[in-house]
């Protein structure tokens, strides 16, 4: 990455009037919490469809359960990194701003970003796998095996699981917001998953500067036409003028 890339990126970003972002779980690598696909990540313990799937919960409900209870005491601990903030204060200076998350761990909400479209729910809302009624436990410990105090199913995290299908209202959103950014930030995401990482061909097609921020090459390098190499919670600070 040289000080030309970051320059150019920073002119791109004040000239913008539409700037949409696509995050993965490396933007939420800094505040501490593990991401699926890189080194010491979550996938190399478990097989995410074993867990991040109704196959796997309707097989061992108990064991999904233990993995994501986890990851909501991890979350519990952790606070939104200078990457998030930069994101929250980019969304004020451009007119037309939206960011579309692949996490559920909500931490862009945390630091005040409001034009957020979560693809793969969150981690913290529950959803009732018998009369579909849904809560928000946000920071509450959940028992071991959270059951539906009216109708006595399995609750599960409001999350979308491998193989089951996207929130139709989100994915429109994010379409659209991929469709008209003028600049398309991607930040933290192997670009393995679809169908979000679509939008990334999507906005390339249509037009837009594609800026990657990731230490490493990913799926998606080759549509970038800017790659800062770098973790994001040191870039974005950078790249969001002062
Ligand atoms: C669907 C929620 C079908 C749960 C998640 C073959 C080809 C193409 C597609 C498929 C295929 N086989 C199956 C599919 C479809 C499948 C899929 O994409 N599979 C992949 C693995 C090939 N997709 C689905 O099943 C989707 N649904 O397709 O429905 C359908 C259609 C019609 C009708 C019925 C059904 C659903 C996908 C959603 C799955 N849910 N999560 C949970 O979180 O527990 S996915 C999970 O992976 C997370 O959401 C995570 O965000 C997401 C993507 O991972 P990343 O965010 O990119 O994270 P990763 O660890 O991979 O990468 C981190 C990056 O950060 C790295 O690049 C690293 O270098 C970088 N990094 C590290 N540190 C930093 C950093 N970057 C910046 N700064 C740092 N400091
Ligand atoms: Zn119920």
């Amino acid at each position: 990455m040289t000080s030309e890339d970051l320059e150019r990126v920073r002119q791109w970003l004040a000239r913008a009037q539409a700037v949409t972002v696509l995050t993965g779980a490396g933007v939420s690598a800094e505040s501490g919490i593990e991401t699926f696909r890189g080194p010491g990540g979550v996938w190399e313990k478990v097989n995410p469809l074993e867990l991040a799937s109704p196959e796997g919960f309707r097989r061992d409900p108990r064991r999904v359960w233990d993995w994501y209870n986890a990851r909501r005491r991890q979350l519990l601990g952790s606070r939104p990194n200078p990457g998030h903030y930069a994101l929250a204060e980019l969304e004020k200076r451009v007119p037309q701003f939206g960011l579309i998350t692949q996490n559920v761990d909500r931490l862009h909400q945390a630091a005040g970003s409001r034009q957020v479209v979560e693809l793969h729910g969150n981690i913290w809302e529950v959803r009732c796998t018998g009369c579909g009624r849904r809560d928000d436990r946000t920071g509450v410990e959940l028992p071991e095996e959270p059951h539906c105090e009216v109708c006595g199913a399995w609750l599960r995290p409001n999350v979308v699981w491998f193989g089951e299908v996207l929130p139709a209202d989100a994915w429109r959103q994010a379409e659209a917001w991929a469709q008209r950014a003028e600049v398309f930030l991607v930040v933290g995401t192997s670009a393995e998953v679809w169908p979000a990482a679509g939008l990334i061909y999507l906005a390339s097609n249509a037009g837009a500067k594609v800026v990657e921020i990731n230490p490493q090459n990913t799926s998606a390098t080759k549509v970038a036409d800017v790659a800062l190499r770098g973790p994001s919670g040191e870039i974005l600070p950078q790249i969001v003028s002062r």
